[in-house]
């Protein structure tokens, strides 16, 4: 594997993957590879959902892209007053903008996670919550997976539930997020509070500015977001079940309360990922997982409006957009035309045919199938090869369809790699 773009050396303490320090300034060290393979993820997990449908097609007639061109507002001044590791012109970067590119950006869901011995590691002496909710922590297991691979960005470690608790609702992880009294009438909605954006999970903004003054010159910051829908699904559902039935039963008998949620959510979310642009991000994706619940005029009845003020407040304040759709194909081409730079899609989607069809106006990202990955290094590099093959590298940024899974051998990671980083020649 070709890794040694940040191959200088950290202090003898930070050479062991597993221990902790605190980020540092400068380019980050990568440890030699560990072979380690786990059990298969949860069935009840996203990605872990039914077999690859196809997207048939739709035109390519797509409206302007309503976004601020050139840097970011906010991630052009947090740049201008000095922050130590300014990103500037990365991969990611100019993937996003569909210029050309030495070799395509790589970077995986859900990098930092339990495939990595050194995550679980310190998730034995760590709670999760405990991991995203202090900065230092939060930014050292952003840093991991670059100690081994390096990705062209880094996602700040955090979950989409880390703003819930600025709302006053309690909830844990089990893994997956666990509501202690789900969201299910309309005073319970109207109950909740407007924080101030300031309220809205410091801990993830202090994150993101360890991980920018750590991150080596070249590597882009990603922040993060759920899609208000996606939001709702665990409020109201209060956890993660197939094909959520209580959401959809509340969204039939309360449309009025979850508009208003959703409402909520929109400007709670818009008003994060603006301050996530204040404090350096490169972009941000929005995780729109729960996307395909509704038949497509529901949603865009119930749903479309929500999502799209909230890409439209942050794309005004310059800061950069990938969203994902998941397992949505009958909304795939509404995605695409919302008002984002990037449109991440799922293994199920053909990206070839979608780039035929929304590539002039929009970059796109995946979408090997995380199951891949999990049947070992050689189905790695055929599915990347593949993929490379079929899709043209302008505007195209490498990634799974869905997070990597849990038992996921380091060895499929590596090969993922080196087919990507194989194409600079
Ligand atoms: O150690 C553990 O047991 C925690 C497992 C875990 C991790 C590593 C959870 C609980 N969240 C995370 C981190 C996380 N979640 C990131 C970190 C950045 C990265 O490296 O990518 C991100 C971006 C997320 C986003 C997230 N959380 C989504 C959207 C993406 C997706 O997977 O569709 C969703 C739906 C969640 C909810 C959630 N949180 C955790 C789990 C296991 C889940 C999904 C499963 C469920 O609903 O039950």
């Amino acid at each position: 594997m070709r890794s040694g773009r940040n191959g200088c050396d950290r202090p003898e303490a930070a050479r062991d993957p597993s221990v902790f320090v605190a980020p540092l300034a400068g380019p980050i060290r990568l440890a030699g590879p560990v072979a380690v393979r786990q059990g298969a993820g949860r069935l009840n997990e996203p990605g872990n959902e039914d077999p690859a449908t196809r997207v048939s097609g739709a035109p390519e007639d797509e409206p302007p892209l309503r976004a601020a061109p050139g840097p970011g507002r906010a991630a052009g001044a947090a740049r201008a007053a000095g922050a130590a590791g300014t990103a500037g012109d990365t991969l990611l970067g100019r993937a996003i903008a569909r210029e050309p590119v030495p070799r395509r950006p790589l970077w995986i869901m859900r990098q930092a996670g339990r495939y990595l011995p050194e995550y679980r590691k310190l998730r034995e002496r760590y709670g999760f919550k405990e991991l995203a909710g202090e900065p230092e922590l939060a930014a050292e297991v952003t840093l991991q997976p670059f100690r081994r691979f390096p990705f062209d960005a880094a996602i700040v470690f955090a979950d989409i539930m880390s703003p819930i608790p600025a709302l006053g609702v309690d909830f844990d992880f089990d893994p997956g997020p666990v509501v202690a009294e789900p969201i299910r009438s309309a005073a319970a909605v109207a109950a909740l509070p407007e924080p101030d954006p300031g309220e809205v999970a410091p801990e993830v903004i202090a994150a993101l500015r360890h991980v920018r003054a750590a991150l080596p010159a070249g590597t882009a910051l990603l922040g993060f977001c759920g899609a208000p829908w996606t939001l709702a699904a665990y409020l109201v559902e209060g956890r993660g079940v197939k094909d959520f039935p209580t959401l959809r039963a509340f969204a039939a008998a309360e449309p009025a309360a979850l508009d208003d949620l959703l409402g909520r959510l929109s400007r709670l979310m818009a008003g994060y990922l603006v301050r996530q642009g204040e404090a350096g991000v490169d972009a941000v994706q929005v995780f729109d997982s729960w996307a395909g619940l509704l038949s497509r005029s529901d949603w865009e009845r119930l749903i479309r409006p929500h999502l799209e003020a909230m890409l439209d407040t942050v794309g005004a304040a310059g800061v950069k957009r990938i969203l994902f759709v998941q397992n949505a194909p009958h909304l795939v081409d509404a995605y695409a035309e919302l008002p984002a730079e990037v449109l991440a899609v799922d293994w199920r989607v053909d990206l070839a045919d979608l780039q035929r069809r929304h590539g002039r106006r929009r970059a796109i990202q995946g979408n090997i199938d995380p199951a891949v990955l999990t049947a070992g290094a050689d189905a790695a590099r055929a599915a990347a090869a593949e993929l490379l093959g079929r899709v043209e590298p302008a505007g195209h940024i490498v990634n799974l369809g869905h997070g990597i899974l849990p038992g996921t051998p380091i060895e499929s990671v590596e090969a993922l790699v080196d087919a990507v980083h194989r194409e600079s020649g």
